[in-house]
């Protein structure tokens, strides 16, 4: 939830007082809502709050314009290759996934909130504004998920979860500190979100009231509200798993996988969807309900998918618009992480799925 603890007194604006303003014209004919309007709103409800917290969100949603502007631009520009490479100008290529990192990086370190920084591309977690009693929150993001699919135009996507550092931090660089507020589990994130580059960029998000979704309108640079409240349908008509790992699979998701295939999951006959990056697989089974597997396989024993900066924010905003996350039988945010790479296995869904998928245990 929100941090509220600063003093600016502001008064509070009225959205809904907005709505009720006459069109200007038939072209405005309802308002606009950008992702800062949302959160400054957000934060409104909680008088007091210091807007540090939406300062830290608002470079979230400018390293995302500034990597949507590159992904859109990747078969025409040198991005595409081999990090390390050298272009034809003499530069040394920068692979799409180490800029997304870098964009990321710049845009959140410059925050004097963020204390830690954790990345997918990053070994160790990054400290960051040391001593300042104003860091008190710790970002971790995989910033290009999906990454091998760009060279063939499919969407990619970068996830993301805020966390709160531990009060009891000296706030010095201390590397054991910044790895156990690293180390939470997602129990105890307050936002979490991703950023889907697809045939149009949106941002969803949640702070732990609703889910939002937000799609950025290049023609004046802005992520506007269009997915109001997102909920996950009960049950769908897609289940999203890598089909070819299938025989590997434990005993439960090989039998989950089988009722699916013949439609003994509350009578509905299912299609088969797979894009193979993460992000767009889950906000299509956000938007249009189903289920999305990555279980344990003969090659990933833990499954693929990266706890802290993956699994744990899908599961955050699986369940914050009703659905729910297993890794095997435990609830994802449950888990408490040992390393910041480790992956987990994950089943995220409807009601309805999961609900047979727990029976298969
Ligand atoms: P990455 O972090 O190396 O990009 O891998 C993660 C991606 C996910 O986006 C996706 O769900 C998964 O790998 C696909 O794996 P597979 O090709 O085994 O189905
Ligand atoms: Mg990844």
């Amino acid at each position: 939830m929100w941090e509220h603890t600063h003093t600016t007194e502001t008064t509070p604006f009225d959205w809904h007082r907005l709505k009720s303003v006459p069109p200007m014209n038939d072209f405005l004919d309802h308002p606009i809502l950008t992702v800062q309007q949302h959160i400054l709103r957000e934060q409104q409800k909680f008088p007091g709050s210091s807007g540090e917290f939406s300062f830290l969100l608002s470079g979230i949603t400018l390293a995302a314009k500034m990597i949507a502007a590159q992904v859109q631009r990747a078969g025409l520009t040198d991005i595409l290759g081999t990090h390390g490479d050298i272009n034809v100008q003499g530069e040394v290529q920068q692979k799409l996934d180490v800029y997304a990192n870098k964009v990321l990086l710049h845009c959140l370190r410059i925050r004097e909130s963020v204390a830690v920084l954790a990345s997918e591309e990053n070994e160790q977690p990054l400290t960051v504004h040391n001593g300042s009693p104003n860091a008190r929150y710790v970002v971790v993001f995989d910033p290009l998920d999906g990454s091998s699919n760009i060279d063939v135009a499919v969407s990619v996507g970068t996830t993301f979860c805020i966390l709160r550092r531990d009060p009891s931090s000296d706030q010095t660089s201390d590397e054991e500190e910044s790895l156990r507020d690293v180390l939470q589990p997602g129990t105890k994130i307050i936002a979490a979100g991703y950023v889907v580059y697809g045939s149009s960029t949106i941002l969803v998000y949640s702070a732990g009231n609703g889910v939002h979704g937000f799609t950025l309108d290049p023609a004046i640079g802005a992520f506007v509200m269009s997915h109001e409240n997102i909920r996950i349908p009960d049950q769908g008509k897609y289940y999203s798993v890598n089909e070819s790992h299938s025989d590997s699979f434990p005993p439960s998701d090989k039998q989950f996988l089988q009722q699916v295939r013949q439609g003994k999951v509350g009578n509905q006959i299912y299609a088969s969807r797979y894009v193979g990056s993460m992000v767009s697989d889950i906000h299509r089974t956000l938007l249009k309900g189903g289920v999305f597997m990555y279980p344990p396989t003969a090659s990933h024993s833990d499954g693929k998918l990266r706890l802290v900066y993956e699994a744990n924010p899908i599961a955050f905003l699986v369940e914050q618009a009703g659905g729910e996350a297993l890794s095997g039988k435990i609830r994802v945010l449950d888990i408490v992480p040992e390393s910041i790479h480790q992956r987990t296995p994950i089943v995220a869904g409807g009601k309805v799925e999961m609900e047979a998928y727990r029976a298969c245990w």
